[in-house]
């Protein structure tokens, strides 16, 4: 086993992925950026390396810089977490030939993977539905016009090199086609680097349910069920649930059995996730796999009992999976609900700021996956998540019920949250009865508003702030550092080395 790994990341992933490692008696190594120098990853780890300025390009993309910081410390081994470096074949790649081990798919298997068409092949070959539309590039409008024809109007017109929703456009009809081509490729060249574009039939008002799995480098395959991820907004998933209410055992076992073989069928080693799009009807198409430890990891570990980071570590170090496929069972329901510095009343715009006040949910089934903590900052420059509230209890009623008071106890102030966003999307009739497809939120949060919400948090905020010493009712920061010290502030003379 490793007796020592790099996590190349930061905020809430970087903090989860340490836990699993003081666990397992693995040290601990985190990189940061100058914007960082105070996060608390940082704090969490054994040993911290400064990699640069705050700009990403220059910290937690400096291939060279964290393949040295390696290097310098003796990490056997790196975790790219989510984000970042997580897909980024090349530097797998880079990895491996500096003897470091990438804890992650193989390289040929993010590069295959990451082409939306040769992912499509792969799995056309080896029995996985795909959606009805093209298998490889296709720029020629009289070309794409005549699939379009073949496989029926709206089609969605997608980037080769996008995924995750980026770069998609639904078109209606033939003589909006070449035009939304034509912006579609050069939108797809600017962010990806490539235009290829492609299309497939539009499947409208489906879900989007992924199975997650685990293959190690003796040929054995399973999966961890399922995780329902309809509810997003602008392709940004914010609440996730699993068991999906919209799967029979039989659909299950039918979803699981096809994500095994999308597995097997991309060579793919370590943890993933297959993307299905389940229509009205029940059927299930593949849409793509993620080639990464996922955000919302969590629920599937919550149901499973299986820590998913200490599992990739040990297919990483080359052990064999410890359980087979019938070891795998659900109990009960998980779901969870991502917290951003993010004002759900302006447009969900990120609000990155300081976090004065902290006030985290405790108690049965709850669990809570931040990278903040008082008296901290949320920088500018990175996703502005804070925390992942999950919550487990014996079915979904109770899991709604439980989540429902978690994020009542939750009290983050300083920044912008959709703490009340959630609980109103929780109490929504619709998310209740379980009808989560990919259009809930345009259809039933779309004119959200605070209603007087934001003056009660702040109220109830207050009083437990009193509760706990009153540092609010003085001078706010200042009085909220003396009642709760920072951890620079009992460091003594410690500091990571830059
Ligand atoms: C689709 C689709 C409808 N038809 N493909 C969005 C994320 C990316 N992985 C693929 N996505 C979609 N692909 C076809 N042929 C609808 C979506 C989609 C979606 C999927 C899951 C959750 C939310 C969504 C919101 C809009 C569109």
């Amino acid at each position: 086993m490793f007796k020592r790994i790099l996590i190349a990341n930061r905020g809430e992933i970087a903090c989860r992925i340490m836990a699993t490692c003081q666990e397992m008696g693995i040290d601990t190594v985190a990189v940061y950026s100058e914007a960082d120098a105070a996060a608390a990853h940082v704090l969490a780890a054994d040993r911290a390396v400064g990699l640069g300025a705050a700009d990403p390009a220059a910290s937690y993309l400096n291939q060279a810089r964290i393949l040295g910081a390696a290097r310098e410390t003796g990490a056997e081994a790196i975790h790219p977490g989510y984000g970042f470096l997580a897909e980024n074949a090349a530097f797998a790649a880079r990895c491996e030939d500096a003897g470091v081990t990438f804890i992650g798919p193989p390289p040929a298997a993010i590069r295959d993977l990451g082409d939306k068409t040769v992912a499509r092949r792969l799995m056309a070959a080896s029995d996985v539905p795909v959606i009805p539309g093209l298998q490889r590039a296709e720029t020629d409008p009289r070309k794409l016009v005549a699939e379009a024809e073949r496989v029926g109007y709206p089609v969605l017109i997608k980037a080769a090199a996008g995924g995750g929703g980026k770069g998609m456009r639904v078109v209606a009809s033939p003589d909006e086609l070449a035009a939304a081509a034509a912006a579609a490729g050069r939108e797809a060249a600017a962010a990806f680097g490539d235009g290829s574009i492609y299309i497939e039939k539009y499947l409208p008002r489906a879900r989007h349910v992924e199975f997650q799995i685990l293959a190690d480098m003796h040929g054995h395959c399973i999966h961890l069920l399922e995780r329902e991820c309809s509810i997003q907004r602008r392709h940004q998933k914010i609440v996730e649930e699993t068991p999906s209410p919209a799967l029979t055992p039989g659909l299950r076992e039918a979803m699981g059995k096809a994500a095994v073989r999308a597995a097997r069928a991309a060579g793919y080693i370590n943890a993933g996730t297959v993307e299905f799009l389940l229509d009205a009807d029940g059927r299930f198409y593949f849409l793509e796999v993620n080639t990464r430890l996922q955000v919302e990891h969590p629920i599937t570990e919550m149901i499973t009992g299986i820590d998913l980071v200490r599992e990739q570590i040990r297919i990483a170090a080359g052990r064999p999976l410890a359980f087979e496929q019938t070891d795998v069972a659900a109990r009960g329901h998980a779901i969870e609900c991502r917290i951003y510095a993010e004002d759900p009343a302006n447009d969900f715009i990120p609000a990155p700021g300081p976090i004065d006040y902290l006030k985290v949910p405790q108690g049965p089934g709850i669990r809570i996956d931040s990278g903040i903590y008082a008296g901290g900052q949320v920088p500018v420059e990175y996703d502005p998540i804070l925390a992942k509230l999950v919550v487990r209890a014996h079915d979904r009623a109770a899991a709604i019920a439980r989540m429902r008071r978690a994020l009542k106890e939750f009290v983050i102030l300083g920044v912008r949250t959709p703490i009340a966003y959630l609980r109103d999307l929780l109490d929504h009739e619709a998310f209740r009865a379980g009808a989560t497809f990919t259009d809930f939120i345009p259809r039933h949060m779309a004119d959200w508003s605070p209603a007087g919400r934001a003056p009660e948090m702040a109220a109830l905020a207050y009083i437990v702030d009193d509760l706990n010493g009153g540092a609010l009712a003085g001078t706010r920061r200042a009085t909220v550092s003396a009642a709760s010290p920072t951890p620079w502030q009992t460091l003594g003379a410690w500091r990571p080395s830059f």
